[in-house]
């Protein structure tokens, strides 16, 4: 175990004056500091295994060192941040990068730094090797049927897994679509997807979800066959009430209104779970909260009021994900970022005056709405998200700690500098 209790406790008690003086202040503004601190503490986001290693772009990639090379590495490094900021109490899987060779040790192993499998991702976007069909024109949308039908194999085979492991989701990111006018008749791409994806449904255990993530463009760059939440939403109404719509902020069209999406589909009961990240352009992979926090607030905002309104439980009905990775940072300091900066986000939401902002709207006071979620919004949080954590049993400042610990270059001391991380 690298981050030892002691010198966390060690760390926090050098910290703590200065935390109660700036805890206090923003508590003594908040009506219900208590049930806040609660919900903070119960909100977990899952880490997704792809993102341990420094991720790469096709132009290139910078090992870091000491990343994980295996699944039981990974599992220890979502535990380090776990036990840090003890709000990443999950992993995603994406499987075949990660292969559960004994899940029964995989599974203690995570209990062990109290860790639980969130859903599990299939991979039909990239061929693998001995694979007796390709996927460089799709999978389950693709027109030969042996294709489609080594996809939806796959997907089954991944939710078995996923069932070894007490996951209960899967979650189907498809790089289906085309590139080129012509290349394809988009209804039947649909409808072959569909019928594709009606097989794995129906492999899915009574009480699992699936769902189905959309994305405008990448690989494929003039049609994807899921490129949007009105067509994941079409799938997933056509296939049941265990199909959901998986949104991951950096798949939209630029300056598309997430937060809008995100409140209907929760209308629609649709809404299955997100893959946190931010973009400034077409990426999606930039730290969450990097480039535009305000609407990361916003979308908490919807969640926060639409999932109340329903007396849905924040912290469990629905999926919460990261998927970042890049090339420049240290992962394991980025997902300590993004993490925090969606507590920070949910935070926030939960001090909107939710009473206050509706009689503005019915009054049609367009000025006192706004005034009402930036007072919200400017409101620092940090010292909230920070009492949470230590009630928790976690690091008053989790990135100060790994840096002044050392925990990079005990990693790279373990595992050597010339590592590479199975994924992208
Ligand atoms: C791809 O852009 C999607 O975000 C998927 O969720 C994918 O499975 C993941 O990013 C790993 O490549
Ligand atoms: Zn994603
Ligand atoms: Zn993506």
């Amino acid at each position: 175990m690298l981050i030892e209790k002691y010198k966390v406790q060690e760390a926090n008690d050098g910290a703590t004056a200065e935390h109660k003086r700036r805890f206090e202040f923003a508590a003594s503004t908040i009506n219900n500091v208590e049930g806040v601190l609660q919900k903070l503490q119960d909100f977990q986001i899952a880490i997704p295994s792809w993102a341990l290693g420094a991720g790469g772009t096709r132009f290139g990639r910078f090992s870091i060192g000491g990343e994980p090379s295996n699944l039981e590495e990974k599992i220890e490094d979502v535990g380090l941040l776990h036990a840090l900021n003890r709000s990443s109490g999950a992993i995603s899987l994406h499987i075949p990068w990660d292969i559960p060779e004994n899940a029964t040790s995989i599974k203690a192993l995570a209990a062990q730094h109290g860790l639980r499998f969130d859903a599990v991702n299939s991979n039909t976007f990239q061929d693998q090797k001995g694979q007796e069909q390709s996927y460089k024109f799709g999978s389950l949308q693709h027109t030969n049927k042996a294709v489609r039908k080594q996809a939806i194999e796959h997907n089954i085979e991944v939710i078995k897994q996923g069932v070894e492991l007490g996951s209960d989701s899967l979650t189907v990111w498809l790089a289906d679509g085309s590139s080129f006018p012509g290349q394809l008749n988009f209804r039947k791409a649909f409808q072959n997807t569909l019928e594709s994806l009606k097989e794995i449904y129906a492999a899915l255990p009574d009480n699992w979800k699936m769902f189905v993530e959309y994305k405008a463009f990448e690989p494929n760059f003039y049609s994807m066959t899921v490129g949007d939440w009105g067509q994941s939403l079409l799938y997933a109404s056509k296939l049941g009430e265990k199909a959901f719509t998986l949104v991951d902020l950096g798949h939209h069209l630029p300056n598309a209104n997430i937060e809008q999406i995100v409140s209907l589909l929760l209308m629609e009961g649709k809404l299955g779970g997100f893959h946190f990240n931010d973009s400034k352009y077409g990426d999606d992979d930039l730290t969450v909260g990097s480039i535009n926090p305000y609407q990361l607030f916003l979308i908490f905002n919807e969640l926060v009021e639409g999932m109340d309104a329903k007396g849905m439980n924040h912290a469990t009905d629905l999926g919460w994900m990261i998927d970042a990775s890049h090339n420049i940072k240290d992962p394991l300091e980025d997902l300590l970022q993004s993490v925090e900066a969606i507590k920070i986000a949910y935070a926030q939401a939960l001090l909107v005056d939710t009473k206050a902002l509706a009689a503005a709207r019915e009054e049609n006071d367009v000025v006192k709405a706004q005034e009402i979620l930036q007072e919200a919004y400017r409101n620092d949080v940090r010292p909230l998200v920070a009492e949470a954590r230590l009630r928790a049993g976690g690091a008053l400042q989790p990135l100060e700690f790994y840096r002044q610990n050392r925990v990079r270059e005990s990693l790279i001391k373990q595992r050597g500098l010339q590592t590479v991380a199975t994924g992208l």
